[in-house]
Order: structure tokens, then sequence, then C-alpha cells
């Protein structure tokens, strides 16, 4: 692929699949809705799984960059505590290793600390006028990066110049035909993007089929998901 190409989907959702990241059953989401599909980026616990997921991330954003809908310089990868720290370590080391950009890491902690360095942050410290690109791992309702988006404004006088998720699972907000994914870019003005959405994914993991012939999704999974998407699809 070319050093500034788009991950595949397909590539991604076997991926997701063999890590077990993408999960198929019942599960209620923080949103309250009852899911056919979850995904669970605490599956990305090994060296080989979080490095491949950061190369994915460094991708992303790295296509992006040549597409004009990031800029070409970030000062650090910012990724909110707990889940968001392996995901902006991994990226920032991706970009350093694979896209030629020494860019900072930052994350949050989630309890204050009153002795040592102080700090709210741990990794670049935030100051004014610097590019912060923020990393999540899935968006539904964007309640996690409502929650973020002022902390990181409370710190410095930052530019917070996009947004990038593992997965955009492409929901409709509570009270509009909008996505959330939509919703927050309006909202804050910056570009969300996704390694990949859920529409995508279902696409892909559709064409992939095990060593023995058999596919990786069967289709009640399929009619499932289908069926959830039309109903909170944006
Ligand atoms: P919002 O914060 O409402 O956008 O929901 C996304 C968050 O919910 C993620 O950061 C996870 O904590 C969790 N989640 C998943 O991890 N995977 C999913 O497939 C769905 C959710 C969810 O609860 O909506």
């Amino acid at each position: 692929a070319a050093a500034n190409a788009a991950p595949s989907h397909e590539e991604f959702t076997q991926f997701l699949l063999e890590c077990g990241a993408l999960k198929f059953g019942s599960f209620t989401l923080k949103s309250g809705r009852q899911s056919p599909y979850f995904i669970n980026a605490g599956s990305f616990n090994d060296g080989t799984r979080i490095a491949r997921l950061g190369e994915y991330y460094a991708a992303t954003i790295a296509a992006a960059q040549a597409a004009g809908v990031l800029p070409a310089h970030i000062d650090t990868v910012f990724g909110p505590a707990y889940k968001g720290i392996p995901l902006a370590v991994s990226t920032s080391m991706a970009l350093a290793a694979r896209h030629g950009q020494n860019v900072g890491y930052t994350f949050d902690r989630k309890e204050k600390k009153d002795h040592g360095d102080g700090g709210m942050f741990v990794g670049t410290q935030l100051t004014d006028g610097m590019s912060v690109l923020m990393v999540d791992d899935v968006m539904t309702a964007g309640t996690a990066v409502r929650e973020v988006v002022p902390k990181l404004r409370a710190a410095a006088d930052v530019n917070i110049v996009g947004l990038v998720l593992s997965v955009d699972r492409m929901e409709k907000t509570k009270d509009s035909d909008q996505s959330a994914v939509q919703a927050v870019h309006e909202e804050f003005g910056f570009p969300v993007l996704a390694i990949a959405n859920v529409r995508e994914i279902f696409a892909a993991a559709g064409k992939l089929s095990a060593a023995d012939g058999t596919p990786l999704i069967d289709d009640s999974i399929k009619a499932a998901a289908k069926e959830y998407l039309e109903k909170y699809g944006a």
C-alpha cells in the first residue's frame, strides 16, 4: 500500500475479529440501547495487537493529513484515561516509526495528584497554541468526548485539530437523525474520523471467511445488525 493510504476495511475487520474485539450477542450500551454487536478496545491487550492498532490509527491520520483533513503538524496525541492511554502511546509510536512524525503523547489523570509533579496530565504537557489530536476507542453517542474536550481547554488554549476513533458506530443521536459523529463535529468544529465505521465493517465481514471456507459472520448476525442499524443507524 502507498505510504499515505488509509487502512483497508477488510484487513481491519479481520484484525478486530482475530482479537475478539468485535463481539456478537446482546449488549447494553452506555446510551441504554441494546446492541447485537459490541466493539471492545480492551481486547487489544498484548504487544502485537496494540502495536498493530497504533499502526491503523497512524495510517488513518497520515491519510487524513495527505487529504488535508488533518494538519501536517501535530504537537501531541491525547488519549483520555484509561482506555485512551495505550491508544495515544501506540499511535505516537507508529507515527514516528512509520510516518516520520515525532509527536508527543498525553493523557489525563482520573484522580487528582497533590504530590510530586502534581500535574493533571501525563506525557507531553499542554501549552497555549498547541495542536492536539484526540484519539478514542468507539463513539456511540459522543458522551465520552464531551467530557474530555472541556478538560483539555481548561488546561491551555490548545487547538484541538481532530478526533480519531477506531470505530464509528454511526448511530443517530437521541433526538435527531444526525449521527453522533456529525453532531460532535458540528458542536466542536473539528473533524471526527474513524479507522472504519460499522457499515464498512459489516460490509467487509461479509466477504471474509475462515480457512475452511465458512463465513466469519453468519446470516443471523448480519440480520440482527441490519435490524439494529435500521432502528438506530444514522
Ligand atoms: P459514547 O461515549 O456515548 O459515545 O459511547 C462510547 C463508549 O461506550 C466507548 O468509549 C466505550 O466505553 C463504550 N462502548 C464500547 O466500548 N463499544 C461499543 O461497541 C459500544 C459502547 C457503548 O457503550 O456505546
